[in-house]
């Protein structure tokens, strides 16, 4: 007689995944969840756009909300950013959402195409609380998160239009990650990935950069790896954006805010040092 391995060992197959489930399973950072309250779009990405300077000033009893609720509006803009890309979106297709947090993403996209969209996160404290949401928006029939492992989601060969990554790649190894996305989408089908990367023209990763990789228990990748690991799964880059100086402005009202976590500092001078980016490349599978 054989026993099912629990779920949980399936899902979570290594230590390092085990240390990353471990993290957001307790994080409850105001960071996220202050801005989440905003309008019940919870995101866990950085923002893009200008900010509004008028929030640093004006009344100085409602000056704290008023900065909250602009780094949400930049972080929803950043979401816009990701979705615009995502290509030719009918009602009927099936959408998947790698490393999808609290949800916010996955939302806005049912939201503007109708479509289906199954997000996966191996937190199931995040599975949890993104599917309340589901049920609170009246979505659950088209939004479903699911504790499953990106590197091996379970989901059918060429079931996906298309495929997002928004700040999830830094904790898998790309080459097993494209090869699983390559797998699921359909010819023709869209990857958009929104990411920080190294520079390798700066050589080694900065103190800056390895700053960053301790606070959140991940490992960005240089810039190159994901070029490598596109084209080695049949994924042809179309586009390739340099957010960087797009996202600096949300950083510095970030580093300014009553949320500010001490991870502003590393994310500011690696940017401007020029060791990191902020990049959204945007890939057909052939
Ligand atoms: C989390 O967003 C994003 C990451 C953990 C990935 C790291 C991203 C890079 C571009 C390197 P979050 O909204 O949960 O983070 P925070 O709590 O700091 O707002
Ligand atoms: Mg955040």
């Amino acid at each position: 007689m054989t026993t099912s391995a629990p779920a949980s060992a399936q899902v979570l197959r290594t230590a390092f995944q085990q240390s990353v489930a471990d993290y957001w399973n307790a994080e409850k950072d105001p960071v996220n969840l202050r801005l989440g309250e905003v309008d019940g779009l919870y995101h866990h990405h950085y923002g893009l756009g200008e900010y509004d300077t008028s929030v640093l000033e004006g009344p100085e009893d409602t000056r704290e909300v008023r900065i909250i609720e602009e780094m949400h509006r930049l972080e929803t803009q950043q979401a816009r950013v990701l979705i615009d890309r995502l290509g030719d979106v009918g009602s009927e297709d099936r959408l998947l959402d790698a490393g999808s947090g609290r949800g916010g993403t996955s939302f806005m996209v049912n939201k503007r195409f109708g479509c289906s969209v199954d997000g996966v996160s191996i937190s199931q404290t995040q599975v949890d609380f993104a599917n309340q949401q589901a049920q609170k928006r009246q979505v659950a029939d088209k939004v479903r998160f699911h504790f499953r492992n990106m590197l091996h989601t379970e989901f059918e060969t060429g079931s996906r239009r298309s495929i997002w990554t928004n700040e999830t790649t830094m904790y898998v190894d790309l080459f097993e990650l494209y090869a699983e996305f390559s797998r699921m989408l359909e010819s023709g089908g869209r990857y958009v990935c929104i990411t920080g990367c190294s520079n390798d023209v700066m050589g080694l990763r900065s103190k800056a950069v390895s700053r960053i990789d301790e606070h959140y228990t991940c490992n960005i990748h240089p810039r190159s790896e994901y070029f490598k690991a596109l084209a080695a799964n049949g994924l042809v880059p179309i586009d390739v954006v340099d957010l960087t100086a797009d996202t600096i402005p949300y950083w510095e009202l970030r580093a300014k805010s009553s949320v500010a976590t001490g991870i502003e500092e590393p994310f500011l001078t690696a940017y401007k040092e020029g060791s990191f980016h902020y990049l959204m490349i945007v890939a057909d599978k052939i």
